[in-house]
């Protein structure tokens, strides 16, 4: 019996490179070992406001990222989160076991908050742990690959099973997670001190998934370097880092391979080759995503829902049976 994995990403903003290299390309290896259910997560992009209209589009775009990504319908399950209404009401019910202490501790939602102040921030932000781990518990999911960003909601999802477990008896099975070192946390163009994020206020941020050739020239000439001009791996140049980090991860070449080859050379010919290097990925990616119809996309996100239902309602109705209520 292969082992389960679970994990999603929001439909919110443009999805960047290190979605991809800290989530997605994981996934393509992962369906190949386990059996794998990947979901976009519109019930989690809502916590922060979103345009109808354009919110109806990404989540198209997001399945077809998986798909251009090499996540194939015949291995692994796609569907729309808000296709499964068992989210929702899983979710409800871990609220009642999730206490308002752990919950202020997450630092995302500290983050994300301060953004638009925490008095503004909806409680649905606030609770989107709480819904990642219905997502991940209503599958009896084994394994969780997301990045390092998303560690302490998986210890919260650790925690929230192992509490209705030990006062309901054994229903949830404890989900290990899945952070591979490479990729596990790339950081901003503009700021090596906190993660590329699409939500984050400058596009410079980013490389979007779907940015064009001159704007990823453009951002990789802006991106922010340290001191020095020699092009080395270290602590101390988190920019520079970063930037190689990326670099090795989309050639496979190790990074002390690229220091090698760019001994003697300068920021403007690392910039411009890496530039190439991401250019060189995303051309065919993008490419691939083009061919994709979004009824062929809606096609199999249909067909995953109705997939996923039948575990998702099963595991709903014996909680629902453990607390009390009648099923
Ligand atoms: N910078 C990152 N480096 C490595 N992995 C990352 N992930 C996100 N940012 C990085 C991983 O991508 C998956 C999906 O993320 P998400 O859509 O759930 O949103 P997020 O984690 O909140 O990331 P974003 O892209 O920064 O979105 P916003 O700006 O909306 O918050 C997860 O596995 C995540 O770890």
């Amino acid at each position: 019996m292969k082992k389960r994995i679970f994990s999603g990403v929001q439909p919110s903003g443009n999805l960047h490179l290190g979605n991809y290299l800290g989530a997605i390309k994981n996934w393509v290896k992962l369906q190949n070992e386990y059996e794998s259910i990947f979901c976009v997560v519109d019930l989690h992009a809502i916590t922060v406001p979103q345009d109808p209209e354009k919110l109806r589009k990404k989540i198209i775009e997001v399945a077809k990222i998986y798909l251009a990504a090499g996540i194939d319908p015949q291995k692994s399950t796609i569907f729309i989160q808000s296709h499964v209404p068992e989210h929702a009401e899983l979710a409800w019910i871990l609220n009642t076991v999730a206490k308002m202490g752990e919950m202020e501790r997450m630092t995302q939602f500290k983050d994300k908050s301060q953004k638009e102040g925490r008095e503004s921030a909806s409680v649905g932000l606030f609770d989107y742990p709480v819904l990642m781990a219905a997502d991940i518990l209503l599958y009896d999911t084994q394994v969780v690959p997301v990045g390092q960003d998303q560690l302490q909601h998986i210890e919260l999802t650790r925690t929230l099973a192992r509490r209705f477990n030990k006062s309901f008896g054994d229903t949830f099975i404890i989900p290990e997670y899945f952070i591979k070192e490479e990729g596990k946390l790339i950081m901003g163009l503009d700021d090596p001190s906190k993660k590329m994020s699409k939500s984050a206020k400058s596009e410079y941020n980013y490389i979007a998934l779907s940015d064009d050739e001159e704007t990823i020239r453009k951002k990789i000439k802006k991106a922010m370097t340290d001191s020095g001009s020699e092009i080395v791996y270290r602590d101390d140049k988190p920019a520079l880092k970063n930037l190689i980090n990326i670099y090795s991860l989309l050639t496979d070449r190790s990074t002390g391979n690229i220091e090698k080859m760019y001994a003697g050379k300068g920021y403007a010919d690392f910039k411009s080759d890496l530039a190439d290097v991401v250019i060189a990925f995303l051309r065919p990616f993008q490419e691939k995503m083009a061919k994709i119809s979004d009824e062929e996309v809606l096609d199999i996100l249909k067909k995953g829902a109705d997939k996923v239902r039948p575990i998702a309602s099963k595991k709903l109705s014996e909680v629902k049976d453990k607390i009390g209520f009648i099923i």
